[in-house]
């Protein structure tokens, strides 16, 4: 082949190489011109193919000139690779940019459940006047909900009408109410005592719109030397100032549990109506509010607690009771039916 032709056949090869180049507009296209002139199989190297056929003399001749064309192309494709990415870059960069200026996707919030609420409130009011906070089974044994409690086995509230007895045993059942909790904390520790104790208890109840087989109770308990009926009434008012928020008059009006003597039930005047009458507390202008009393020495006793020299009082609770009359609401079945249109409103 004459040396002409080989070396028209590079510059018409470099001349196709650049203008290629130019025309190119992606990465993919450049890489796909590099390996159709610079490639192991491509137009360079099949023309050089030719440089057999030439003399000594013109080899080292048409070597150089093929040099400077495959470096003209290389230049050229640099040049044309950091253009392109450029391009790229910018292109991504205008589709892909965000605007931190709009404004975000709300995450809408859940909040607490009034009963979780409530606890949380009365447990603060508490805490606040020196109680700490004990917390233990939903599954009780007879023993802990009945027998140290001062209620004989032939007590109604321990009749399968009134408690859920379990298949774990012959004396495990639900409890229902917290003071169980309370004797063990008692057994636990030693006195002085002030605490507690806040949670699910179950009855056996008919449903209807005041009553519900599962309720939430928080009991007090408080033992030291010397406790007086006094002490409970000043700690209780206390309590309900703050639950109101206002001073209310309060009555003790006697009553009668197994595990208190004397006992009381305690009302305080109608936060809505003041006194007057109201829907809310039935136009007595007096709502009950919570059951109390001085702990009964047998229970002290049987929780290893020498009544001789120690005495307390207990107070007790329910917590649904106490959140319909607080928030206005006119059925305990609320609460559990997570319909969101109620939840929302606390
Ligand atoms: C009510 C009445 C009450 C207690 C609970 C109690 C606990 C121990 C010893 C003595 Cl360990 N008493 N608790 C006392 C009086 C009343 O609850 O009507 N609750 C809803």
């Amino acid at each position: 082949m004459a040396l002409a032709l080989i070396t028209e056949q590079l510059a018409q090869a470099e001349q196709e190489a650049l203008s290629a180049l130019d025309k190119a507009e992606t990465s993919a296209a450049l890489e796909e011109i590099r390996l159709n002139y610079l490639g192991g199989k491509g137009v360079l190297t099949s023309i050089l193919r030719g440089l057999g056929e030439l003399s000594k003399e013109e080899r080292p001749k048409v070597g150089a000139l093929a040099n400077s064309v495959k470096e003209k192309i290389q230049v050229r494709l640099d040049e044309r690779k950091a253009a392109i990415l450029n391009l790229e870059i910018s292109a991504r960069l205008s589709q892909e940019k965000i605007d931190v200026t709009l404004p975000g996707f709300g995450r809408k919030l859940g909040n607490l459940h009034p009963m979780t609420k409530l606890t949380e409130e009365l447990t603060q009011i508490f805490y606040g006047m020196g109680f700490s906070v004990e917390d233990g089974p939903e599954i009780e044994t007879e023993y802990y909900n009945f027998d140290a409690l001062n209620t004989p086995s032939d007590h109604p509230a321990r009749d399968e009408q009134d408690t859920f007895y379990t298949n774990m045993g012959d004396h495990v059942i639900l409890r229902s109410q917290t003071s169980p909790m309370q004797i063990r904390a008692m057994e636990k520790g030693k006195p002085p005592f002030r605490f507690v104790v806040s949670g699910r208890v179950y009855r056996n109840e008919e449903i209807n719109a005041r009553k519900f087989p599962i309720f939430h109770q928080m009991e007090g308990l408080l033992i030291d030397r010397d406790v007086t009926f006094g002490q409970l009434k000043g700690t209780l008012n206390e309590f309900i100032r703050l639950l109101f928020g206002k001073q209310l008059k309060t009555r003790f009006r006697p009553d009668f549990f197994p595990f208190t003597e004397p006992s009381a039930e305690l009302d305080c005047e109608c936060p809505f109506c003041t006194g007057s009458g109201c829907r809310t507390c039935g136009h007595r202008g007096w709502i009950e509010l919570l059951g109390c009393g001085m702990v009964d020495p047998a229970v002290l006793e049987g929780a290893g607690i020498d009544p001789m020299e120690w005495s307390g009082f207990a107070f007790g609770v329910g917590l649904e009771r106490l959140a319909m009359l607080k928030y206005g609401i006119n059925d305990i079945r609320h609460f559990y039916t997570s319909d969101l249109r109620f939840l929302k409103q606390f």
